[in-house]
């Protein structure tokens, strides 16, 4: 005991004193690099979901965005598919990854876990630890330390090996072990508390130079800092657990990832930026995550239980790499305003008192004339006009308004000036020809032919070992006469699929709430011998929770009944049962190349059957804008291009109002040749391939906003934000205007609504229309500034419109534009 804290003082000690903390330290205000305490944004962007061509630009538009850290996890399960044996190639370059951070000028993060949940597969962990003997996973057991610390030190050693870590030179400032640890904590009892003393220990023992965090874990053991997650840290974080530490916040869910059948949610940029603002104010953060700031794909199988195939797509940057207005510009906004305030924030004494009832201000006073303050609306619906040193604010409900000198405001959370854009997507082929098709049965297996045989139903996960997503339970009996039954499953898996006598006859599903499958079905039996052939699937592992190593699938009860005689009932569960781990089309690989020659395709027949598996090739579409297939006439299966999986698709399951979950799936266009391009589907319950398509996906509309209302009473607002802080309509300069921008490569090609005057709608309104005042003369004098540019901005002023169409009334101005690439020769 006296030892171990010895040993623990010596490492505590080596980290605060900075001896061998190189470049980034801290203390209670914030993280401490080369000697300067910075506020930071950063950004989730996890490269296993997106592609090395894609990388350099997604990190470009976080950098753009104001994010100063870019941050990701590490992939146990994706790195060391088997023990021992390592895999950092293609998507999985880790190292090519942090330096295109690097190369950019940008800090990262790496988040080790190494269990880190993230709608991953199986959390991240690797399934062969499922057989490590004894194995407890995330507590204080030898077989699962070893391993954990065998990977941790394998990353930390490549991270080393290339310099990557600040105390080298590189990038890497903060590193986190363990993911959300508290959550499960309890559920471990005694082998809790010290897996926490134990993980946090490991992690410092490995020497980065730089610290750590552990995020959600009140009781982080010193010097590792305690860190929040959650979307309103900025009212629950109870702060960090020693004054020595900054207020760091992990994960700021910019939205929800969504489940196949699952609500899809979403967040307001204004939402998200008053909890960042509320907790940089009145938490004193100086570390803001968002999670995701780019979701990406799950690619092949690595999304876990149910998660769809599309991870985050509602984040700043969405899953095709597209900037998502208004969010991304807004929260740009956000992050230049409140940089503005950093010396005084970082510096200067807080103070908080009282503006009314429900306002209150957060100020922050550094030497003379060094003073910002954050003016809180925290009642949701009315707006509020508040006096702060005899100015007066109008604040909009539910807002924070940032004074970077304690006098002008330079931005409202609640007020977006920011443009927005809309994405669409335009088929550029149609697979509509079926001599352009073949198709593969798969075939369904009998008792008979299976090699594996237990009188009893085996767990799913443990028997495929999470090779595929299927496995096959397949039955053998005799009866005595022709007759209808109800064959009922009960499983735990997420899709069960029957064939009886190789006839389909039903399938059955879950959803992430409600995992298991259950099945009735009539079916009838033959006089002699009947074969029953059940098909398990997952739709990814389980990623959260406490003791994951017992989590139980697949199939857990069969019975045949009788239609009438409910006591005529036999029960299948301990029969003798045969199993086969994946589809034949899997084991041969039919969807690549290579593997594709070793199946008999056939011309294709009736196209909605089960389990059959299509192919077809296609030359790239020409052009820049990223591709999507859209597979709504699709049921459920996995689709590949080149060979690489695009991952799993699920089109025929519905969010509750009756939209399918997801019908566009990415392909990178780094996966295409120019031409001859392989697309292979395996179809589970039947589709039409007649009807896909391949999609061009790309933001064609912007709209911008700005309105005189917006002003504060009383101040005229100087121009204190630099000329490039990047605020696209905002109110700086004495007059607002509106700033439209097309995507680049494209210009504004049509004005296809504008209003000077009072247009009751912003952006947002999806039918825009004129408002009882309105300038005729608004489309002539946008068009005239707008059309056949990348950009253009036009003051609010009566002037530009050649007159005032209704003095004494504030006004506004809406454009909203089409834009397209320039028209090709003539
Ligand atoms: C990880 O464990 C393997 C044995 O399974 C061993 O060969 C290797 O050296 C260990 N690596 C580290 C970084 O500890
Ligand atoms: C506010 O106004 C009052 C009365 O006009 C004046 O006495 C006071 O000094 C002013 N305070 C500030 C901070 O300007
Ligand atoms: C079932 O088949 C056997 C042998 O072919 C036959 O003897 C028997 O009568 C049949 N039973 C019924 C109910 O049809
Ligand atoms: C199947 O066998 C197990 C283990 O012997 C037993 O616990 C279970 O009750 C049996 N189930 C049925 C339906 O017979
Ligand atoms: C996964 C998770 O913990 N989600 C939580 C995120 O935060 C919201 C609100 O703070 C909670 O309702 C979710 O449960």
């Amino acid at each position: 005991m006296t030892v171990w804290w010895l040993c623990w003082v010596v490492l505590v000690a080596t980290v605060i004193g900075g001896v061998h903390s190189g470049d980034v330290s801290y203390d209670g205000r914030s993280l401490i690099i080369n000697g300067e305490h910075r506020i930071l944004f950063s950004g989730s962007i996890h490269y296993p979901r997106s592609t090395p061509q894609m990388w350099p630009s997604l990190i470009a538009k976080a950098k753009e965005g104001g994010i100063d850290v870019i941050q990701t996890y590490a992939f146990w399960n994706q790195h060391e598919p088997q023990p021992g044996q390592y895999n950092f190639e293609g998507r999985l370059d880790l190292v090519r990854f942090i330096k295109e951070i690097q190369a950019q000028g940008l800090y990262a993060t790496l988040r080790i876990g190494p269990f880190i949940e993230a709608e991953w597969t199986y959390g991240g962990l690797p399934f062969w630890l499922h057989d490590v003997k004894d194995i407890v996973y995330r507590s204080d057991n030898e077989p699962f330390k070893f391993y954990m610390q065998n990977f941790t030190t394998k990353i930390v050693d490549l991270m080393k090996s290339e310099n990557l870590y600040a105390s080298q030179g590189g990038p890497i400032i903060l590193s986190q072990i363990e993911n959300e640890y508290q959550m499960v904590e309890a559920a471990f009892h005694e082998s809790g508390p010290p897996y926490v003393l134990w993980a946090a220990k490991m992690a410092v023992e490995r020497n980065t130079g730089v610290p750590w965090v552990m995020c959600k874990q009140d009781d982080a053991p010193d010097p590792v800092i305690n860190s929040c997650n959650g979307m309103k840290c900025g009212e629950t974080f109870k702060g960090p657990n020693s004054p020595n530490k900054p207020a760091i916040w992990t994960e700021n869910w910019t939205t929800s990832y969504q489940t196949f059948g699952g609500k899809p949610r979403t967040r307001t940029a204004q939402d998200i930026a008053f909890n960042v603002a509320l907790f940089i104010a009145a938490k004193k953060g100086s570390y803001v995550n968002y999670y995701m700031y780019h979701g990406g794909t799950n690619f092949g199988r690595t999304g876990s239980a149910y998660a769809t195939t599309s991870y985050y797509d509602q984040a700043p940057i969405d899953e095709y790499g597209l900037i998502r207005q208004p969010k991304w510009g807004h929260l740009k906004d956000l992050h230049a305003a409140i940089k503005l305030c950093s010396t005084p924030l970082l510096s200067g004494t807080y103070t908080n008192f009282p503006l009314g009832e429900s306002q209150e201000a957060h100020v922050f006073q550094g030497k003379p004339g060094e003073c910002a303050a954050f003016l809180v609306n925290h009642i949701s619906t009315t707006s509020a006009t508040v006096t702060l040193q005899n100015r007066s604010y109008n604040l909009p409900g539910g807002s924070i308004s940032i004074l970077p000198d304690c006098q002008n405001e330079v931005f409202n959370t609640a007020l977006v000036s920011s443009q927005f854009s809309t994405r669409s997507t335009v088929p550029v082929k149609i697979f509509n020809s079926a001599e352009q098709w073949k198709e593969f049965h798969d075939v369904i297996p009998n008792f008979e032919e299976t090699s594996l045989k237990e009188n009893k139903l085996l767990e799913h996960m443990t028997t495929t070992k999470d090779k595929s997503d299927y496995l096959w339970y397949t039955s053998s009996f005799q009866h005595d006469s022709s007759s209808d039954k109800l064959l009922q499953v009960y499983s735990l898996g997420h899709v069960v699929h029957a064939f009886v006598n190789n006839v389909y006859v039903g399938s059955a599903h879950g959803n992430h709430d409600n995992v298991g499958s259950n099945l009735e079905t009539s079916i009838s039996l033959t006089n002699g011998t009947n074969k029953i052939s059940l098909l398990s699937v997952m739709v990814g592992l389980p990623d959260s929770g406490a003791y994951l190593e017992r989590r139980v699938a697949g199939l857990r009860r069969v019975r045949i009944q009788g239609k009438d005689d409910k006591a005529d009932t036999q029960d299948f569960t301990n029969k003798s049962w045969g199993y086969e781990v994946g589809l034949l089309g899997e084991h041969l690989q039919i969807y690549n190349d290579e593997g594709s020659d070793k199946a008999q395709w056939s011309n294709m027949g009736n196209p909605t059957q089960p389990l059959m598996w299509y192919k077809t090739t296609f030359d790239a579409p020409s052009g820049i804008e990223p591709l999507a297939l859209n597979l709504g006439t699709m049921s459920k299966g996995e689709a590949w291009v080149n060979g690489q999986s695009i991952g799993r698709y699920w089109a025929s399951v519905r969010i509750p109002n009756g939209d399918p979950s997801q019908t566009l799936y990415h392909v990178p266009r780094s996966f295409l040749k120019p031409s001859g391009n392989l697309l292979v589907l395996f179809e589970e319950f039947g589709g039409n391939p007649l009807q896909i398509t391949l999609n061009t996906v790309s933001n064609d509309r912007a709209c911008g906003y700005a309105s005189e209302s917006h002003l504060s009473p009383v101040t005229p607002r100087e121009e204190i934000m630099g000329s490039d802080s990047g605020m696209h309509t905002s109110d700086h300069g004495r007059r607002p205007r509106v700033q439209v921008e097309c995507p680049s490569g494209k210009t504004i090609s049509k004005i296809v609504f504008a209003s000077f005057g009072s247009p009751p709608g912003g952006c947002d309104s999806e039918n825009k229309v004129l408002g009882s005042c309105h300038s005729i003369n608004t489309k002539e004098v946008v068009e005239k500034a707008c059309l056949g540019k990348t950009r253009c901005s036009i003051d609010l002023s009566i002037k530009s419109f050649g007159g005032d169409p209704c003095p004494g009334t504030p006004k506004a101005l809406l454009v909203d534009a089409e834009c397209s690439f320039r028209a090709l020769g003539s």
